[in-house]
């Protein structure tokens, strides 16, 4: 059986230190799944990581969308992810030149790598994207999703443009320790796959967004970690909703490892 647990992938020589501790957080939580909290407030945010924070992986933001953002929000974003004991992941999806998102990474109004453990980039600007943003990442322990796939309706990132990326991520593994794609794509045992556009109903939101169940990304398309919004946000109760994607999660990964042996 060549399927290996979280656990074992942490211990594999070759797996980037930020997959490795992502690995043991997933094993140790019994957790795969990825809040992905898009408000607009941050005390809403803060509230988020806070009573979610025991149940998740990986907490997401886009920082961009928040209307009153401080640098304070950031440092109570950094103290409950070390209480919690959660990565946290800026969904910036980088796109720019190596020099431009050097910058966007480093400086401006959110100093992104000052707080956040996760960035993502897409390939298209070629490989200097990834020397820009690891010049700012690498030196921190930080690392880098690149989007090999997206969840939208008529998305272009598919075929060889895929393959293309995951090329380029495996020829980057100092910075590149995963992707966001719909299944998993790269035979590298040390590479984590994350996968938005879940929740339990599939269907979609109107604007072109695509839905599967934890289910079939997990233990069908062999994806690594669930990314869920409005799944648990849209929840009159968030906790239960967030405890119920934490159990579908984990429950299709004991299935899938379950099923290889
Ligand atoms: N996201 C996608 N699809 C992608 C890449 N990223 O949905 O291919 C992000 C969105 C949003 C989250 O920017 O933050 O994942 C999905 O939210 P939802 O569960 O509320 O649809």
């Amino acid at each position: 059986c060549k399927e290996l647990s979280y656990g074992a992938r942490a211990a594999l020589p070759d797996t980037h230190p930020l997959a490795v501790r992502l690995l043991k957080i997933t094993e140790d939580k019994k957790t795969n799944l990825c809040v992905s909290a898009d408000v607009t407030r941050s005390e809403e945010l803060l509230e988020i990581a806070d009573a979610l924070g025991p149940l998740i992986c990986v907490l997401k933001t886009h920082v961009d969308i928040l209307q009153d953002f401080t640098a304070d929000v950031a440092s109570s974003l950094k103290e409950l992810a070390i209480k919690h004991n959660f990565l946290i992941f800026e969904d910036r999806k980088f796109a720019d030149i190596g020099s431009t998102v050097k910058h966007q990474y480093e400086g401006g109004l959110y100093r992104i790598s000052s707080w956040a453990h996760i960035i993502n980039a897409h390939a298209l600007p070629g490989p200097g994207v990834l020397q820009g943003l690891g010049a700012v990442g690498k030196p921190l322990g930080h690392g880098c999703l690149l989007i090999a796939q997206m969840s939208s309706q008529g998305s272009l990132a598919t075929g060889d443009y895929t393959q293309a990326v995951v090329k380029m991520a495996e020829d980057h593994t100092d910075f590149v320790f995963g992707f966001i794609s719909g299944s998993k794509i790269s035979e590298k045992p040390g590479l984590v796959h994350m996968t938005p556009g879940v929740q339990m109903l599939t269907g979609g939101d109107g604007l072109g967004q695509q839905y599967s169940s934890p289910e079939d990304v997990i233990c069908t398309k062999g994806s690594d970690i669930i990314i869920v919004g409005r799944g648990i946000l849209a929840s009159s109760d968030r906790l239960r909703a967030a405890e119920e994607y934490r159990t579908a999660g984990w429950q299709a990964y004991l299935k899938r490892l379950s099923q290889a042996s």
